[in-house]
């Protein structure tokens, strides 16, 4: 199945992927994840702990599948300190599920001519992305917890596609962390261990994730959520990979558009309901909800409020 691995590089390629592995479906078993949701370090994120059979166990996904194909896609390096605090990187534009779910559905078309059956994936299906992505040579697990590649470091999304085709497979690539531990030492909350996040202290759970109605920060994370709106890269910010030249121009799609940019805070508190939906649909920022988004808000107003008195 050369030539259809071929085929689908270079449709990904065309589609502005920045690199594509391949990894074998029926990796062995392991407890790292299963550990990680007994611990408690999935926090509120029920469905972890609800598809963590699928995770494991890829049959479960996509019946007779071979192969999984992970794809990297570039976001922004760009500091994203906005008026209304720090928005993550990777969600500053456009909903990236809808954008990298298009392309997917073309690299789909593509392997079905080879006769391939496929499931395709961007941070919405039960497939375990870094370390699928990881297996297949794309870089490696940082002790940030993320995958980083010697060409362009984290700033990148990751693609899965469960294929029943059986592709010519790559291999793992070593570990360059060597000694380094800035990630470690920037997290402000110390949420990373060895390659390992707890969520529950996470300021991206936190500002993102946490939808619950009951759900409220310790007062550590509070403390220590700075200017963050959505989000947070301090993990990342640090890593000596990350501040390498860029390996492809990012897509627009991707940037923050000018009415977001210019958005105040007071301004975010004030909108509600319709207005809510209307302002945020389809931006990356819309997964955290209304509720939490102006939680979140309330917190950042109140840390601000007398030195931004004349906000507005
Ligand atoms: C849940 C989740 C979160 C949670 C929990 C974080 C965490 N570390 O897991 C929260 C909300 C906190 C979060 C935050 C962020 N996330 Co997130 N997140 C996910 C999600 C949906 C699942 C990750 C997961 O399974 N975690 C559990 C841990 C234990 O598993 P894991 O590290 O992925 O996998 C390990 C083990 O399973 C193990 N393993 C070993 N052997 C085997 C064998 C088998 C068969 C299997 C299955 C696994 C396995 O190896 C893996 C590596 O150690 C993935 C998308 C996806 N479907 O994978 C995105 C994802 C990991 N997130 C992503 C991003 C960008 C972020 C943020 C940077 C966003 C931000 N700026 O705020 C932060 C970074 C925080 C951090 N340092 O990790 C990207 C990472 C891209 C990259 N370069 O690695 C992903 C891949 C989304 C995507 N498709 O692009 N995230
Ligand atoms: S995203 Fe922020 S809080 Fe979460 S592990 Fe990285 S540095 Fe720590
Ligand atoms: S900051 Fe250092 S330890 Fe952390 S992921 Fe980057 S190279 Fe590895």
């Amino acid at each position: 199945m050369k030539e259809a691995r071929q085929a689908v590089e270079y449709a990904a390629a065309e589609l502005g992927f920045s690199a594509l592995g391949v990894a074998r479906a029926d990796l062995p078993q392991h407890n790292t994840l299963k550990r990680w949701i007994e611990q408690g370090c999935h926090a509120g994120m029920n469905w972890m702990e609800k598809h963590l059979p699928a995770r494991l166990n890829p049959q479960l996904v996509l019946p007779g599948v071979r192969s999984v194909i992970i794809l990297t896609y570039e976001y922004p390096r760009r500091d994203a300190r906005q008026k209304i605090g720090s928005v993550a990187r990777y969600a500053q534009g456009e909903d990236y599920h809808k954008l990298l779910s298009s392309k997917l559905a073309d690299l789909d078309e593509t392997l079905s001519i080879y006769g391939g059956k496929q499931l395709c994936f961007s941070d919405s299906g039960p497939v375990s992305e870094r370390f699928f992505a990881a297996q297949a040579g794309l870089g490696w697990i940082g002790r940030n917890g993320l995958l980083v590649r010697r060409r362009g470091g984290s700033f990148c999304f990751l693609s899965s596609i469960l294929t029943t085709l059986e592709l010519p497979v790559d291999s793992p690539m070593p570990n360059h962390c060597g000694n380094c531990r800035r990630c470690e030492e920037a997290c402000p909350t110390g949420a990373l261990h060895e390659g390992s996040c707890d969520a529950r202290l996470c300021l991206s759970y936190w500002t993102i994730e946490a939808r619950r109605e009951e759900e409220d920060p310790p007062l550590a994370v509070k403390r220590a959520l700075g200017k963050r709106m959505f989000g947070c890269d301090a993990c990342q910010e640090v890593c000596p990979w990350n501040s390498l030249p860029p390996v492809c121009r990012v897509d627009p799609h991707l940037l923050m558009p000018a009415r977001l940019a210019r958005a105040t805070l007071g301004e975010l508190e004030q909108m509600g309901g319709e207005t809510w939906q209307r302002f945020f649909a389809g931006f990356s920022m819309r997964r955290a909800g209304e509720k939490l988004l102006n939680r979140t808000v309330r917190s950042l107003r109140g840390s601000s409020r007398p030195q931004s008195r004349h906000e507005h």
